[in-house]
This record gives structure tokens, sequence and C-alpha cells, in this order.
């Protein structure tokens, strides 16, 4: 370890993902910091997040999940961001305020934007029923929220201040916009901030290297229908 806590040999990274916004967001961190990784896809549809194996990694059971050849392993895609961010000294704000400013931004898209728009791509695209209140409520709260993001980015160009991982953590959610009955276009300052998040090399580069790929709805059966007893060990 060195002075700042950090192991001094660069470290090798495994992210274990799919192509789902949340792994996204640490692709482009991992891009950003230009650091030696390797990501390692793993199979929602045929249930290997729910494998001992993969408990092991994440007790939650879901990607993404960073391992270091430090002997790291994290989980959550807020505290990958936090961990990557911090152990290789960027992107968490110019100064202490930028500091604070970004993990707010950070926690209220782990916390509103990631779960409000998770349920509105569900409602909205994937259940097998259509429930007019729940496509409303989700719907209408996604448009709320990018009005939050709208109003925040017609005063700085970046959601922290400078440029950070709190914009990495919430451009994946704006991908899909569509899925949440919105249109990024219907906010300008939040369409020039995503623009803005486009021209970067490091998010170009992360968008090139995630397979897109229409689901079928065959293959939601095991990730909308979990009760505890996916746990046990099968
Ligand atoms: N709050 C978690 C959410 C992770 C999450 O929901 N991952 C989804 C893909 S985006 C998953 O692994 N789903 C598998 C399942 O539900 O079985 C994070 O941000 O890391």
């Amino acid at each position: 370890m060195n002075e700042h806590n950090q192991p001094s040999t660069p470290a090798h990274y495994v992210l274990h993902y799919y192509p789902s916004p949340n792994s996204l967001k640490v692709i482009i961190l991992l891009q950003e910091l230009g650091l030696d990784w390797e990501g390692r896809y793993v199979d929602l549809a045929t249930g290997e997040q729910l494998t001992q194996t993969f408990a092991v990694l994440n007790p939650n059971r879901k990607v993404p999940v960073l391992e270091s050849s430090n002997g790291d392993v994290v989980f959550e895609s807020g505290a990958i961001l936090e961990f990557l961010a911090q152990r290789h000294g960027a992107f968490m704000g110019a100064n202490e305020a930028e500091r604070w400013q970004c993990k707010q931004w950070l926690y209220w898209q782990m916390s509103a934007l990631g779960p409000i728009g998770g349920q509105a791509h569900h409602f909205n695209k994937f259940a097998p029923e259509k429930v007019p209140y729940a496509i409303r409520r989700y719907t209408d709260e996604s448009n709320r929220l990018y009005g939050v993001l709208n109003e925040r980015l017609s005063q700085v160009p970046w959601l922290g201040g400078s440029y950070s991982i709190a914009d990495m953590a919430v451009w994946p959610w704006l991908v899909h916009a569509d899925w949440q009955g919105q249109s990024v276009s219907d906010f300008p300052a939040l369409a020039a901030w995503y623009d803005a998040m486009q021209l970067r090399a490091a998010v170009a580069a992360a968008w090139a290297s995630y397979p897109t790929r229409e689901i079928a709805a065959e293959d939601y059966g095991i990730l909308l229908n979990q009760r505890a007893d996916v746990l046990k060990p099968g």
C-alpha cells in the first residue's frame, strides 16, 4: 500500500457484466481511466447470477460486480464507481464542494432515476400484462426526474460541477429514454449534456463495446419471477 492506502501494483480488473445500464456505467469509467480490464458476460437469462459461485461475489445475485487482481470484490454499480474513482484519484470532483455535489447526484441516480427508470422499463416494455396505473405512475415520475436533471444542467455543465462519476451513472439510464416514455430532446439542457457525453471518446468506446440486443420475452422468465427460494443452493 502507498500513502493513499492504494496498492502500489497496478491492478487488472474483471467486470462481471450484462448489457444493461448499470454495467454500462462501470464500462464508461473503466474506459475513462484507461485501466487494464476484461469483461465477463453473465448470462442472466439462464440464471448464471443465481449460482453459488456468483453468490460468493454478490449476495444480491446481480451484475455488475468488479473484481481486482489485488483481491477486491465490489458489487452495486454506485459503489463500484466510487471504488474505482477513489482508488485512481479521478472523476469525483475537483474540490470538496464538488465531491459532495458528485456524491449527491450519484446517490440520486442510484435511488431515483435508476429504480424509477427500471420500473418504467418494466411496465412499458416487459410486463406480461398492461397495467395502466403503473405505466402512468412510472412514466410521469420519470418525466419529473428528467425535469430535475434539465434544471440542474441548465445551471452547470456537468452534474457535479466538473465531469464525474455522477454523469457516468446517469447517461446509461437515458439511452433507452423511449422505454421510459420520454424523449431527451424535450429537455434542452439535458439534450445538450447528453450530446456532450456522447462526444467523449470513453463514452463512445464504452457504447461501441456494449452489445445491445433485443431480449426475447421468454428470456425474462428468470428475471421476473424471483422469490427468496432462489437463494437456496440448487
Ligand atoms: N442496484 C444494483 C442493481 C443491479 C441490477 O439490478 N442488475 C440487474 C441487471 S441491470 C441484474 O443483474 N438482474 C438479474 C436478476 O434480477 O436476476 C446496481 O446498481 O448494481
